[in-house]
């Protein structure tokens, strides 16, 4: 009985982790430059976007269009403070499907670059049928640095570690 109950909360624990994934962009980059990095997010309904300040001053501000510099009209779009690094912000994917698009409203930064995609449910061309795709292949555009994949797979494992160890726990305690 407490064997089926630990091997159910491992499991468990392991669905709710390929269900929800942590997708970071940096806003910044360690060069210094006013861009988005990776600036195209592949999310799916559950994850979250975390934006890590890295450099410079900036905000992240919700359009209506690829490469727009002008904040949605929509109701619920997000617009956020402008912050120096370190400062993190969490934005959580609630919709199914669709784009959502972004820009740095500090300056001139959109008009040079500085503007983001996130493309939510494999709403892109490169998705495979069970919309999931994974942040180290490349979305259509082929822009998604390494390192920013890499460090999404890091805290992947890092939270696969912490299942697995707290699962090992659970099961001492229980047995
Ligand atoms: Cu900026």
């Amino acid at each position: 009985m407490n064997k089926a109950i630990t091997v159910f909360l491992f499991l468990a624990g392991l669905i709710a982790l390929t269900q929800a994934a942590e997708h970071l962009v940096n806003v910044g980059t360690k060069e210094g430059k006013n861009l988005f990095e990776p600036d195209t997010v592949n999310a799916a309904m559950g994850d979250t976007v975390k934006f890590v300040w890295v450099s410079g001053k900036h905000n992240v501000i919700e359009s209506d269009a690829k490469g727009a510099c002008t904040a949605s009209k929509t109701p619920n779009a997000f617009t956020t403070e402008i912050y120096e690094a370190p400062k993190e912000w969490v934005l959580d994917i609630k919709d199914a499907s669709g784009k959502k698009w972004i820009y740095c409203g500090v300056a001139q930064h959109c008009a040079n670059g500085m503007t983001g995609t996130i493309l939510i449910g494999g709403d892109n061309k490169t998705a495979p049928a069970d919309g999931k795709t994974p942040d180290g292949k490349a979305p259509a555009d082929g822009k998604a640095p390494a390192s920013a994949a890499a460090q999404t797979y890091t805290s992947a494992y890092a939270v696969t570690a912490g299942v697995v160890f707290s699962s090992m726990c659970m099961a001492a305690y229980m047995l």
